[in-house]
């Protein structure tokens, strides 16, 4: 029987049985995945971190071990389990686990810190955490022992060691394997992916085994992944580009090899294509530009590359012409949401193609719909906003009833906030956005949660966080601020810095720049004017 997670939006009667109908959803489960690999490429390698090399069967075999400790702690079907990693093999192996027992794993970001972690375990009511002793700057044991006070639901938790010594995982996987068996069904939610947010907190995105399955198998086919990709990780390895596009999942169905590397910068990136002979790697614009404009490049042997993935922000054509001539490989524009809907450059493509739109979606099924201010369809060509609805797209968030009020159309279509333009072949460019989210570098952020944060603070009258022209990162966030009194000078700008560093969150979403005012530009209606401090905020 299907798990009833409760706060989910179920997928119609009607739209499943279509999507089983048309082959979309084959009824495989993220385990079934894993498994059917390790039959096929048994003694292949699957994962490369540092000197660690894991086959495809050592991976099976230790992900039924960790399974059997998950279990044996009591963790089961349906229970949420936040996962905090960075770009670890052991990753790899706690949401396999959790997806063999049947759990959720709710897919945190490395660079989040207690803030975003307590509010996860506190909205899922998660009843075990996994994190790494020590990441960045965090400390996973001091954060772990601290959330076991603060937070009733949480029972276990599971520190990884980034040294490799006796670890929590270590013991385990001491026990015996839990055995192989179906233990979810492909309906049920597979695990918790996140949005970037344009509220108070980021909403949390309920996937089922089947709809992103579909997604992840398309795009293997899409981008040409086979048992001889080799796949650099260089982008937070949760992330759901990372994941599914074609991603984590996508090589690991196929039999290929995935290469972890802490982060994508050329340093890191480029000793690590030369040596395992990388044939794929994910990217954010300003990562491809930082690629393109290393002088690095001419000190390996990137000639293995065939072909990057540049998606999560936009994509300047005049960078995206210049990918072919200098890195000397192929480009796929993504387009992408955890939400869903995922549109791909396809490798065919004429060049204006490739460099000037963010493609097509994956699916003939995908309901694309471009609409005016009134949810009107407006005809190809025209700039309006995108919705969607399809095989792989979700009904609703997690837990969100009023949200998803909003973001969902009375009929099911997303709400993306994405501004687009369609043309006759269903090719998509992205020309802005209409919600009020930061897109730095690809890192979404809310500027409600900062500004939300920030008026905690006592000595703080008012605040607005824009996002403000960048040209490496596409946009950097400024916090406009108005102190209580101005005339003591308090906070400074490295004291409201350290404020929010205290309150625990995540060190991407504290603001680049805070500039205290003493008003803030105002529109016609007395609101405060965003698109004023945009342009003035440089
Ligand atoms: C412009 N904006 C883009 C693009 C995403 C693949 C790739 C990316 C994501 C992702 C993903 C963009 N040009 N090429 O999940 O599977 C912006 C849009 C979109 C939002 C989604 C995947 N690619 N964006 O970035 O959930 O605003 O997913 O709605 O993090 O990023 O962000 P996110």
């Amino acid at each position: 029987q299907a798990m009833v997670l409760d706060g989910v939006v179920p997928y119609p009667d009607e739209f499943a049985e279509r999507y089983r109908e048309k082959g979309y959803w084959t009824g495989q489960t993220h385990s079934d995945l894993l498994f059917a690999s390790a039959a096929d490429h048994a003694d292949e390698v699957a994962v490369i971190a540092g000197d660690r090399r894991i086959t495809y069967a050592r991976l099976a075999a230790d992900v039924s071990l960790l399974a059997g400790g998950f279990d044996a702690l009591g963790i089961r079907r349906g229970d949420r389990v936040v996962v905090h990693l960075p770009n670890v093999p052991e990753f790899v192996e706690v949401v396999f686990a959790l997806f063999d027992i049947g759990a959720i794993p709710v897919l945190a970001l490395a660079s989040h810190r207690r803030s975003e972690i307590e509010y996860f375990i506190e909205h899922t009511g998660a009843r075990a955490y996994v994190t790494i002793d020590r990441h960045d700057g965090f400390d996973g044991a001091a954060t772990a022992a601290e959330l076991r006070e603060t937070q009733p639901t949480l029972e276990h938790t599971v520190i990884v060691s980034s040294h490799g010594g006796g670890t929590d995982l270590a013991r385990l996987m001491a026990g015996p394997a839990l055995p192989r068996a179906r233990r979810s069904l492909p309906e049920d939610v597979a695990f918790l992916q996140l949005s970037g947010g344009t509220t108070g907190r980021p909403k949390l995105i309920p996937r089922t085994h089947d709809d992103y399955l579909y997604s992840v198998r398309e795009s293997d086919a899409l981008c040409g992944v086979t048992d001889r990709t080799v796949q650099l990780v260089g982008l937070p390895i949760s992330h759901n580009f990372t994941m599914s596009s074609p991603g984590i999942l996508g090589v690991l169905a196929a039999g290929g090899t995935l290469v972890l590397a802490a982060n994508g910068t050329p340093d890191v990136a480029f000793p690590l294509i030369e040596e395992h002979r990388v044939t794929q790697a994910a990217l954010v614009p300003s990562l491809a530009l930082a690629w393109l404009n290393s002088a690095l490049r001419s000190r390996y042997d990137l000639g293995s590359l065939e072909t990057i993935l540049v998606g999560g922000a936009k994509f300047s054509a005049a960078a995206a012409r210049r990918v072919g001539p200098e890195l000397g490989c192929g480009l796929q524009q993504v387009f992408g949401m955890a939400e869903g809907l995922v549109n791909y450059t396809r490798r065919g493509d004429d060049e204006d193609t490739i460099v000037a739109t963010q493609g097509r979606p994956i699916s003939p099924d995908d309901e694309v719909r471009v609409v005016d201010d009134d949810d009107r369809d407006l005809p190809d060509g025209e700039e309006g906003h995108l919705l969607v609805r399809g095989p792989y797209t979700i009904r609703g968030y997690y837990r969100a009833p009023d949200h998803n009020a909003r973001s969902f159309t009375a009929d099911g279509f997303y709400r993306t906030g994405d501004v687009v333009r369609r043309d006759a072949r269903g090719y998509l460019t992205v020309v802005g956005r209409s919600k009020d989210q930061i897109n730095r570098g690809g890192e979404k952020i809310s500027p409600e949660e900062i500004e939300n944060l920030i008026l905690g603070h006592d000595a703080i009258h008012d605040v607005s966080v824009v996002g403000v022209p960048d040209e490496s990162l596409g946009e950097r966030t400024k916090a406009y601020v108005i102190r209580r009194d101005e005339s003591d000078g308090q906070p400074s700008v490295l004291g409201l810095r350290r404020f929010l560093r205290d309150r625990g969150l995540a060190p991407y979403k504290i603001p680049d720049l805070i500039e205290f005012v003493t008003e803030f530009p105002l529109t016609g209606v007395g609101k405060t004017s965003k698109r004023d401090q945009r342009v003035k905020g440089r």
